[in-house]
């Protein structure tokens, strides 16, 4: 069932809209901790780092639908704004977030709305990551609402440039000086870099300890 909040009375509307979103961050959270643990338990290896959840705030909320010509009533929130519940998934290396994607795609319950991957596509600005606009059904007593949530992930790294990029765009309000949005391509440039040389470390690290056990089950045949 889609989401269509009562609007008639909109403060009771907005505890509920909180409500669902609130629970749909519970349920992908829940989601990404059982991957992370079966993968520690099958492959002894954490693919995610941390997990950061928000809400959107009303006043950003209010700001998205200006942005799109949109009134500010709940209904428009809830058809027109994808990302009033967010998750931020970082981890360690490029080929974790592919995974991670992957694996949650994956799963039945989950409807995939969109994909957008800045990885292999970034923005102007240099911004890297991969996003998902997925929707979860969420339980109540009396019904199953579909609640859409916004999945961000992305690397240590890229998510050390977009917090800084972040708060430059803010101080500036969008209209930072050339060279400083120079500044940031090249670290983005440098971001890259440093991703694409830390999983090369990781996959020579991996063989070696590899070949390290295999030479060593032999060894253990022989005795
Ligand atoms: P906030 O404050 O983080 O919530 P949309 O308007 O979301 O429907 P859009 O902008 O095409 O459409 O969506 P996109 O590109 O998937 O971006 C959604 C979110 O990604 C943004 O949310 C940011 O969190 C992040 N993001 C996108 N581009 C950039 C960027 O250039 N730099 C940084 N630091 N973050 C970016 P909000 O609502 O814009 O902001």
């Amino acid at each position: 069932m889609e989401f269509v909040p009562d609007t008639r009375n909109d403060i009771d509307s907005w505890k509920e809209v909180q409500l669902v979103y609130n629970s749909a961050l519970k349920e992908i959270g829940t989601k990404l901790e059982i991957l992370n643990d079966e993968f520690q338990h099958v492959h002894q290896y954490n693919p995610i780092e941390h997990i950061k959840y928000r809400l959107k705030s009303p006043e950003s909320i209010v700001k998205k639908l200006k942005k799109h010509g949109h009134e500010s009533t709940i209904q428009n929130m809830v058809q027109h704004v994808n990302d009033i519940a967010g998750v931020r998934v970082i981890c360690s290396f490029t080929s974790d977030i592919y995974r991670i994607a992957e694996m949650i795609i994956n799963q039945s319950d989950i409807k995939v709305h969109s994909v957008k991957d800045y990885i292999l596509n970034p923005k102007p600005s240099g911004y890297k990551s991969y996003h998902l606009i997925v929707t979860v059904p969420i339980f109540l007593s009396d019904r199953i609402i579909d609640a859409k949530v916004e999945i961000q992930i992305r690397t240590v790294a890229m998510d050390f440039w977009a917090s800084l990029e972040h708060k430059i765009y803010y101080k500036f309000e969008g209209n930072a000086p050339e060279h400083i949005k120079q500044g940031l391509v090249e670290c983005a440039s440098m971001v890259s870099d440093l991703d694409a040389r830390m999983l090369a470390l990781n996959e020579e690290v991996r063989c070696l300890i590899a070949d390290r056990d295999s030479e060593v089950d032999v060894m253990e045949d022989i005795d």
